[in-house]
């Protein structure tokens, strides 16, 4: 029976990393703008490997005065953008933060943002979990729902 006690104790520590979240933030990246650009778009790819969903709930990043998670929509054929407050990742599945789509978008810059830096962002999940990426600005492909339209760039 002890020798049952201490078999199960050492496997205690083996579920608490098998309960992990298993989230990776694939090709994070930053279209790169002018200087004195007020607002910045950040993209990624939210790859979920865990065994339940998650949802990203928040971000933040220091060279930012703020953080949100939007989703481009075409209203009357006007692009529009809508604040997103909680963007689930499925188990096993994946989403995307693309160009035309949704976005991390990013405010108040404490300073312009050049191109081939590399920017920490914290992305926060609703089982309390955090995950910083380095984001790097670079120039972009246009969003292929605006090709042709003009300046939209979210
Ligand atoms: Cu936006």
């Amino acid at each position: 029976m002890n020798r049952l006690i201490a078999l199960l104790l050492a496997l205690l520590p083996l579920a608490s990393i098998a309960a992990e979240p298993a989230l990776r933030v694939d090709d994070p990246w930053i279209r790169a703008a002018p200087p004195g650009a007020r607002m910045l778009a950040g993209y990624a790819r939210l790859v979920n490997e865990g065994a339940a969903p998650v949802a990203l709930v928040g971000a933040e990043s220091a060279r930012f005065g703020l953080v949100e998670v939007h989703r481009t929509v075409q209203v009357d054929g006007v692009a529009r953008m809508r604040q997103v407050e909680s963007l689930e990742i499925p188990a096993g599945g994946q989403v995307a933060l693309e160009p035309g789509g949704l976005h991390l978008m990013l405010m108040r810059p404490v300073s312009d943002v050049a191109e081939g830096e590399r920017i920490a962002i914290r992305l926060r999940f609703d089982d309390g979990s955090e995950h910083e990426a380095g984001f790097v600005v670079r120039r972009g492909p246009e969003p292929a729902a605006a090709a042709g339209q003009g300046a939209h760039q979210h």
